[in-house]
């Protein structure tokens, strides 16, 4: 049987290399924006993002090797995110990851520029990685296209703007659907997408594999609204909560805490459904799909 927990394991400390290794090279006389960014990108984070990447890579007979750089942009923009909304400006935390925020270990302005640099980097290194791909260079422009459109005003970005738009105000579940595509499922949707096209999947492939990471973007969103509610601290890394302070509407309020899990389970059904023509390569997929509703933290 699959073993997720092991797989996880390895690919966790894959990337947790390469994040050094790709960008970093100030030793021994890190500068204080360094030690930020690596203060940031070393805590303990799930790395999902980049472990979807390769498990995508992986599916359609492609290495974790051949998509690391994408997949450490990946978790360079998403690191980003989370320091910029863990902001006084934003989302005001003081926890993340199981340590002070960025903002509170060092200064707000110190916060600001390490995650405009690690958004920065991710471009950087996708670049940098494109540059030396012959043949191949088209592709991870491409990648480097899709990637800017997920995490920016066409996603990402726009998500963030919508929600907090509709924060003390009663939106549909249409509406909230629609937010959390772009806010969260975007950047998950285009980490698969991102690793079944350098991995060399088939046209077919990679649009039934980004279908998968639609479904599990959303499913992803839904879990963290009810880990909010239901989560704690230790398991969480940050203080449950958030939701009700800044009275956004989630998935638990707008269809209750049964039926919202219920609907996790759907989309992850919906998932699996779009591997269906994959072999047993696709099966850290199905397993990742599961943790995303089962997890804790
Ligand atoms: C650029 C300010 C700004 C915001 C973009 C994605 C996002 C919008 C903000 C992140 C804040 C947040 C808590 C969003 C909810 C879902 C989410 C992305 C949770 C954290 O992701 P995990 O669970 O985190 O993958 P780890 O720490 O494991 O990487």
């Amino acid at each position: 049987m699959f073993d997720l927990r092991a797989y996880l394991k390895a690919k966790q400390q894959r990337v947790n290399d390469a994040l050094r290794r790709l960008w970093d090279n100030t030793e021994p006389h890190p500068t204080l924006l360094v030690q930020a960014m690596r203060y940031s990108l070393e805590a303990e984070g799930k790395r999902l993002r980049p472990i979807l990447c390769i498990a995508a890579s992986e599916a359609v007979g492609g290495s974790d090797t051949d998509v690391m750089p994408g997949a450490c942009a990946l978790e360079f923009i998403h690191t980003y995110s989370l320091i910029h909304d863990d902001l006084p400006a934003l989302d005001d935390d003081d926890l993340r990851r199981g340590k002070p925020t960025c903002h509170k270990a060092f200064d707000e302005a110190t916060a600001v520029l390490t995650g405009d640099a690690l958004l920065t980097a991710a471009f950087e290194v996708l670049s940098a990685a494109g540059r030396h791909q012959g043949d191949d260079a088209l592709k991870w422009l491409e990648v480097i296209y899709l990637i800017a459109k997920a995490a920016g005003h066409f996603g990402m970005i726009e998500g963030q703007m919508m929600d907090l738009a509709s924060e003390g105000k009663r939106i549909t579940l249409k509406e909230l659907e629609a937010i959390h595509r772009l806010k969260t499922g975007a950047l998950i949707e285009v980490s698969v997408r991102t690793g079944a096209m350098l991995g060399g999947g088939s046209h077919e492939q990679i649009d039934a594999l980004a279908a998968y990471g639609r479904h599990i973007g959303l499913a992803f969103q839904v879990t963290d609204d009810i880990l909010d509610i239901e989560g704690n601290i230790e398991d969480l890394g940050k203080s449950p909560g958030s939701d009700q302070v800044h009275q956004k509407a989630t998935y638990p309020s707008l269809m209750g805490l049964d039926q919202s899990r219920a609907h996790a389970r759907e989309l992850i059904e919906k998932a699996s459904e779009e591997l269906r023509n994959f072999d047993t390569k696709a099966e850290p997929l199905i397993a990742l799909s599961r943790y995303i509703i089962e997890r804790k933290r």
